[in-house]
């Protein structure tokens, strides 16, 4: 039994299948040759740094695109996405930003091919698992969502994820279904999400009780177990479990893998005090761009973008301010979970 743990750990538990090979400068990686060499070419294209750190069992740290392409407005969006990156380098740790450049998946984009992505110079959708067929088929470019950059993080190996907040139920979602895959994705995906919790134009009691529903292993990483809602440190809602610090969270991560359990967890870290929005100037921007939304027929993945957007603009640019200390903050928590994995790893 031991050996089995300790074949799955080494080959990154449901990544066994993954088969690597070299091609030109960069690494293209695959479940076989036939599926992604096929007709369509090589279609996951991982930067030299993070291949080797993957390869050697060094921390890395994967981010989404989504937040660029549709979750900020430019240049916010491009200087965050460079900040969060360089504040998990200066952790110890490699990061690797996933997105869709014209139909093909990079992890590990460059400095030019984030700025393209920030600039939406051509047409980007938002991609999450259910667009990616139509994504990479038209060859377009795609901002990956929570949900498209966990497939993608998982299939090349990358266990931990940073992002500002997760996709969850919306409210009225009884009248709308309206669910983000986030969550599904959440429970079908061993990767592990270092967020700030869900924010509240959610109805974050539904989504959590979602996620249990979907087996994700829920915990708050702080003082006491309050769920956090992304600009304020609580919601209101309890995480099932805490953990205290970055050591017990990469345990966690390791075990899940380990045990081969197949499901993604859900690391809630809370906005640092410094940072935190008034909660009443948020909760009442949301209301109205909840409004707004409703009377401009905003509907399934327009939803997100919009409302972001337009609590930006009711708050005067104070929630995008908040936004960025809270990413910048799960960058470096983040940064050090992986590095404890990586040792763990090492000698568990
Ligand atoms: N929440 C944020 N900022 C974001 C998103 C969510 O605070 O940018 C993005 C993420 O990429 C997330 C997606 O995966 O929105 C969820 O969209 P939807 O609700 O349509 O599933
Ligand atoms: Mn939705």
């Amino acid at each position: 039994m031991l050996m089995i743990m300790t074949m799955n750990i080494a080959r990154g538990s449901c990544f066994h299948r993954l088969a690597r090979w070299g091609i030109g400068k960069r690494q293209v990686i695959g479940l076989d040759s036939r599926a992604f060499h096929g007709m369509n070419g090589s279609m996951i294209e991982i930067s030299d740094v993070v291949t080797q750190a993957i390869k050697n069992n060094e921390p890395v740290v994967a981010l989404e695109s989504t937040i660029i392409t549709h979750g900020m407005p430019y240049p916010a969006n491009l200087e965050t996405a460079l900040k969060v990156e360089n504040v998990i380098k200066a952790k110890g740790a490699v990061p690797a930003t996933i997105g869709i450049i014209k139909g093909r998946v990079h992890v590990g984009l460059t400095a030019d091919q984030l700025e393209l992505l920030a600039t939406m110079r051509e047409p980007c959708l938002k991609t999450s698992r259910r667009d990616l067929p139509y994504v990479l088929s038209k060859k377009i470019n795609g901002g990956t969502t929570v949900s498209g950059t966990m497939l993608v993080a998982a299939k090349v190996g990358i266990p931990i994820f940073v992002t500002g907040g997760i996709g969850g139920v919306h409210r009225g979602a009884e009248e709308s279904f309206d669910i983000s895959a986030d969550l599904t994705e959440l429970g079908r995906t061993p990767v592990a999400v270092v967020s700030s919790g869900v924010k509240s134009i959610l109805d974050i009691g539904k989504t959590l009780e979602y996620l249990e529903t979907q087996g994700v292993c829920v915990a708050t990483l702080g003082s006491n177990n309050d769920f956090p809602a992304f600009f304020t440190p609580s919601s209101g809602f309890q995480a099932p479990y805490r953990l205290e610090t970055t050591t017990d969270a990469a345990r966690m991560i390791h075990q899940s893998l380990a045990f081969d359990t197949g499901s993604g967890m859900l690391i809630a870290v809370p906005i640092p005090e410094s940072s935190q929005a008034d909660g009443e100037t948020i909760e009442r921007a949301i209301r109205a761009a909840l409004t707004l939304a409703d009377q401009q027929n905003i509907r399934g993945r327009d939803v997100t973008p919009f409302v972001l957007s337009q609590v930006n603009r009711l708050t005067s640019g104070a929630s995008l301010t908040a936004n960025r200390a809270l990413i910048e903050h799960n960058a470096a928590i983040g940064a050090a979970i992986a590095v404890d994995l990586a040792r763990l790893r090492q000698s568990p």
